[in-house]
């Protein structure tokens, strides 16, 4: 997702009483008219400035506006606060809704920071997120190229070599090549994000910019919460990644150390070892059986990346959720695919709400596979996130926390990705359902999900503890493969230093975006799904018949109804009582997930057992 910070935005100021003169029903329609005007009109300048640099990401013209844009948001937040909302104490207030809103509107985040730090902090920043989206690596047949002609970028050259190659040597090649293009070029801007961002912070009056990112969270016992979801959910990772190190031991033999332990990085087919579906072929357990092969598919059917889009679109429109043609209508500004006219973007997906109620865009560098087709659609659930609470206040318009935002399109793409509704859109043809082909369809699943959850639990782990000052500029790279080791249990694939700064070779990092949301997410949409699932009478939590894994609630009225009224809250009430709404539930809790790998995590054990 792509929010401007509502607290960089803030409003044209007026000629308005002043704070103290407001009384509660003053202040809540000062908020509910001028603020709300204002706020909104400054969040659509704020969009369309960071729209247009980072789909021209080169071009220095549009990086001085989006400089200029977010020094202006800021001096007049500051303003605004200082006027009216620093010494506001939520305690003061019996209406609920205004409490909430006066909780938010104290936060000033960075625009604490004088002009001059905030210009250093951007710049920061934006340079960081340049030096990402523009790295370029040689290949492996040709390593000393001219980078401006022969140089591969990351979406799609190098991600496809990390995801289609066998080949040990040209994996470690593209693995290393990455992290010294990326990372290590902005290490040592990183240790000036790091001191301004806390500094701000700490205006904010938190302890270090960790704890403000948790704050969104609105739970005192937070990390203790997500720790007690890992303790839960550690058990099938370990059974997954025993097993599939031992698949890539028979795929590449001497050259793969595994004695250890730990899996070397670079061979699970994905740069960050986040998912490992690109493995698939490898690990899944019956190739007799009947499997799912999406990209064949898409291919022999010549979908176009319109097409997808129209697809997942179609998806939510069967259970009565809102059209959301405009997003990737290119007429309309959306990008979804990657400009051939020269220009250099930001291709990182992702969603953007434009404030104003109509403008919706997805930016996409998108490719004709299954990969990218459930990105699609966890885009669209940003998307249809934002359209659903488009009627709240602008303090409001904003996921029940983060990790429901991330929720919402992947609790879709599960039901999307169940063999029987592939088969329903003509994705799969030639199916026979049986026990393996079911253990097949889950081991697809669980390589992206399963396989990703200690990795969203470890990035902001590692960066709390860099915001905290636990660990020190000297240790940040030691530090990281620390947890990379005991969470997803890989290591780097050649040695690496403090001359080295791998977190930075991931997007979120160079791209100041909190990670545990995802986290949260993967925990969620199972919540979500299982919940949906009820809703459309395609899952009995009493009779188990039908596993819980085989539900899609394609067309199911019932289903998005559930979902739309969740939705519809915004912020505007605690993620726990949207939850309840949703769920039945007030708490995070994995059981749904163990629950819908329930067979495969019995099948591993079996396998695993007898080595
Ligand atoms: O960044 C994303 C989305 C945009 S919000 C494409 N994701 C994380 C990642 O790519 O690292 C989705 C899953 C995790
Ligand atoms: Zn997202």
């Amino acid at each position: 997702m792509k929010q401007i910070s509502i607290l960089l935005i803030v409003t044209l100021v007026v000629a308005s009483p002043a704070k103290s003169a407001l009384s509660q029903d003053e202040l809540k329609n000062f908020l509910a008219t001028e603020y709300e005007k204002s706020a909104s009109a400054m969040c659509t300048k704020a969009n369309e400035a960071e729209w247009n640099y980072e789909t021209d990401i080169n071009n220095k013209e549009k990086q001085d506006i989006l400089l200029n844009v977010t020094l202006e948001s800021a001096a007049l937040a500051k303003k605004y606060w200082q006027d009216y909302f620093k010494d506001l104490n939520p305690d003061d207030y019996q209406d609920e809704q205004l409490k909430r809103q006066v909780k938010n509107l104290r936060i000033l985040g960075n625009a604490a920071l004088n002009e001059e730090k905030l210009t250093k902090l951007t710049k920061a920043t934006n340079n960081m997120t340049n030096i990402y989206s523009t790295a370029k690596i040689c290949p492996f047949s040709n390593q000393k190229c001219d980078l401006s002609k022969e140089g591969l970028s990351l979406e799609p050259g190098i991600e496809e070599i990390l995801a289609k190659s066998t080949n040990y040597d040209e994996l470690v090649y593209a693995w290393k090549a990455w992290r010294d293009a990326s990372g290590a070029k902005i290490r040592s801007l990183y240790q000036t994000y790091v001191e301004l961002s806390n500094e701000a912070a700490v205006a904010n009056k938190f302890k270090d910019k960790g704890e403000l990112w948790r704050d969104s969270y609105e739970s005192p016992t937070f990390i203790q919460d997500i720790d007690d979801l890992w303790t839960q959910v550690e058990p099938l990772y370990a059974e997954l990644h025993k097993y599939v190190g031992r698949k890539l031991k028979e795929r590449f033999g001497s050259k793969l150390d595994i004695s250890d332990g730990l899996i070397p990085a670079n061979v699970l087919g994905n740069m960050w070892a986040q998912e490992w579906n690109n493995i698939a072929e490898l690990v899944r357990p019956f190739p007799q059986a009947s499997k799912v092969d999406v990209d064949a598919a898409l291919k022999q059917q010549k979908y176009s990346v319109l097409d997808m889009f129209k697809t997942s679109d179609e998806f939510y429109k069967s259970m009565g959720l809102i059209p959301m043609e405009v997003c990737y209508n290119t007429s309309a500004g959306a990008m979804i695919e990657k400009p051939t006219d020269g220009r250099e973007v930001l291709c990182h997906a992702s969603a953007w709400d434009f404030c104003d109620g109509h403008n919706y865009r997805i930016k996409m560098c998108t490719n004709i596979n299954f990969e990218d087709f459930i990105v699609i659609h966890h885009e669209m659930g940003h998307i249809q996130y934002f359209m659903q609470y488009a009627k709240q206040l602008v303090i409001f318009r904003d996921g029940a926390n983060p990790g429901f935002h991330e929720a919402i399109g992947d609790t879709i793409a599960l039901s999307v990705s169940t063999p029987k509704h592939l088969q329903k859109i003509n994705l799969v043809k030639n199916y026979t359902d049986s026990t393996e082909a079911a253990i097949n369809a889950l081991m697809d699943t669980a390589l992206q999900k399963v396989a990703f959850l200690p990795f969203g639990l470890l990035i902001d782990k590692w960066r709390w503890d860099v915001f905290s000052g636990r660990v020190t500029q000297n240790q940040w790279n030691s530090h990281w493969w620390e947890y990379r080791k005991k969470y997803q249990k890989v290591k780097p694939p050649v040695e690496r230093s403090e001359n080295d700064f791998d977190p930075g070779a991931k997007f979120h990092v160079a791209g100041d975006s909190q990670y545990i949301a995802y986290f949260v997410a993967h925990i969620l949409q199972f919540q979500f799904y299982k919940s949906l699932c009820v809703a459309a009478g395609e899952y009995s939590p009493d009779s188990k018949e039908v596993p819980l894994h085989k539900c899609d609630f394609y067309e199911s009225k019932a289903a998005g109804d559930l979902l739309s009224k969740g939705l519809a809250l915004g912020a505007s009430k605690h993620w726990s009582d949207a939850l309840e709404l949703m769920t039945g539930s007030r708490k995070l809790d994995a059981i749904p997930l163990l629950e819908y790998f329930n067979p495969l995590y019995t099948y591993l054990k079996e396998q695993n057992s007898k080595y």
